[in-house]
């Protein structure tokens, strides 16, 4: 069961993609963070998106609706990586996005001549996008301030889907619709799901002047090198940012080649987030482990590291190698895949992968110690009231939501580098 889940972030996708709908469709929406699927609901076409982890689940949610005599169009992460497969469960599939495209589909169903596969040639235009139908979106703890400026992402790193989904085209929408629509959404809280809003940053610094009269609070994603820019940060903190989601991925070097995201320095790390701090604005990073640059020892190291800079959150997980990205191709050929059961590609449950220097189980038990020892009550204490001290408030409520979320699992794990001692 997917409901019920404690953390439940706003979706956008599907509000999104009802804007888009013709205004005469009747559309009802689900998102199973908060309410299960009805089966017995009376429907000429069911769209459902998906990423990899969700896709078996999606599947069996098409399978059943197709079952009844619903046309199912899949859409998402996972079914433009896997069309063929994706299309054994569904009677078309989107890929990538779906403006100009989605009108198309719809005309072809309602003649009868649906075909199975639709994909923009190129990417579209961001110009005039509609505003997502926020009135769909129900139940959410962070409420439907969520919005999105930009597509894409300038860089390609190796384990990245991205740069495939989106043709590798960088995109914005113009900065005067993203603040009208900001303006619009009566939440004071608003969430930028972009996947690195400072992609082009003489854009960032002209949306962040632009907010700032809104007087609205905010959080988002950008890559890590925001610090090299002081007058960003200022600009980010003076028009609402609260916390920055970073990609810092990994404290090696040697890791972060690997994977092509040389734009991030271990070195610069406890200054850059100590002058995001300074600013006011909480630090939120990736980590990713199972490297083939990284021994038993990474956990230890990485903890030492999170709480000297004083991380204020952070998701840890496990190397996952998307089909469809640079590192599945390269794993794969050296037939280092585990399994194609694609719900374990999630980060945090499974490894699928067999890593170079430790065996999967100790991959899978260091994520888990590590994500322990960060959400204890002590290192909470430590890297939010001695070095943070970064939006409390919230902060701390947070950190104990992870916490609970966390327990939950359950699985202690164990620290890989004390089994050698
Ligand atoms: C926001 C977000 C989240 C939020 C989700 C909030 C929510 N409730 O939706 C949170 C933080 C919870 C989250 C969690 C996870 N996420 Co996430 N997330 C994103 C992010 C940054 C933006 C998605 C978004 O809303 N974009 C804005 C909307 C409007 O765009 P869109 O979704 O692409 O939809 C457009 C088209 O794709 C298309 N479309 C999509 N689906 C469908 C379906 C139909 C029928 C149609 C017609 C069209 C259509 O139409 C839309 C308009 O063009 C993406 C990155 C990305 N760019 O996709 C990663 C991304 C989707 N996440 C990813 C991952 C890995 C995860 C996690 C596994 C992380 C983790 N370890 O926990 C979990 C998985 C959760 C799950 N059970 O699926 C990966 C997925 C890779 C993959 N192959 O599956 C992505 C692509 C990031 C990346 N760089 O790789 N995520
Ligand atoms: S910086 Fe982030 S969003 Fe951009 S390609 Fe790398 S992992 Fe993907």
């Amino acid at each position: 069961m997917r409901w019920g889940r404690l953390i439940r972030f706003p979706q956008l996708t599907m509000p999104l993609v009802a804007a888009l709908t013709p205004a005469d469709v009747e559309i009802h929406h689900t998102d199973e963070t908060v309410s299960p699927v009805s089966f017995s609901r009376s429907a000429d076409m069911v769209g459902i998106t998906t990423t990899t982890c969700a896709a078996p689940h999606a599947y069996e949610i098409a399978d059943e609706f197709r079952g009844r005599g619903v046309t199912v169009v899949l859409g998402g992460p996972h079914p433009t990586l896997l069309p063929d497969e994706a299309a054994l469960h569904a009677d078309s599939v989107l890929l990538g996005e779906a403006e100009g495209v989605w009108p198309s589909l719809l005309g072809d169903f309602q003649r009868g001549q649906l075909k199975r596969f639709y994909r923009a040639n190129t990417p579209p235009s961001l110009v005039g996008l509609p505003r997502a139908r926020r009135d769909l979106i129900e139940g959410r703890a962070y409420g439907r301030g969520v919005i999105v400026a930009t597509r894409s992402c300038p860089h390609a790193c190796g384990y990245c889907m991205l740069p495939h989904f989106y043709h590798h085209r960088f995109r914005c929408r113009p900065v005067a619709e993203v603040v009208a629509e900001a303006a619009s959404i009566p939440e004071n809280a608003l969430i930028f799901w972009d996947d690195n809003l400072i992609g082009d940053i003489d854009y960032a610094r002209e949306l962040f002047r632009r907010l700032i009269p809104l007087r609205k609070r905010w959080t988002g994603q950008a890559t890590f090198d925001i610090v090299e820019h002081h007058d960003l940060i200022h600009l980010a903190a003076a028009s609402g940012c609260e916390a920055l989601f970073l990609g810092l991925e990994s404290i090696t070097a040697a890791s972060l080649r690997e994977t092509g995201k040389v734009f991030n320095d271990p070195r610069r790390y406890l200054d850059g987030i100590s002058r995001l701090h300074d600013a006011g604005i909480a630090v939120q990073t990736g980590l990713v482990f199972g490297f083939d640059h990284d021994d038993v020892t990474v956990f230890e190291r990485t903890f030492a590291f999170l709480e000297k800079a004083g991380v204020d959150v952070a998701s840890i997980g496990s190397l996952t190698p998307f089909p469809g990205t640079p590192i599945f191709a390269k794993l794969e050929a050296e037939g280092r895949i585990l399994t194609r059961d694609w719900s374990k590609y999630n980060a945090r449950t499974d490894v699928v992968f067999r890593p170079r220097q430790m065996t999967s189980d100790q991959l899978q038990a260091g994520v888990e110690w590590l994500t322990k020892q960060f959400y204890s009550l002590g290192s909470i204490s430590r890297r939010l009231l001695v070095s943070s001290r970064t939006g409390l408030y919230w902060n701390i409520p947070r950190n104990l939501g992870y916490k609970i979320a966390f327990d939950k699992l359950g699985r202690p794990g164990y620290n890989p580098a004390e089994q050698f001692v």
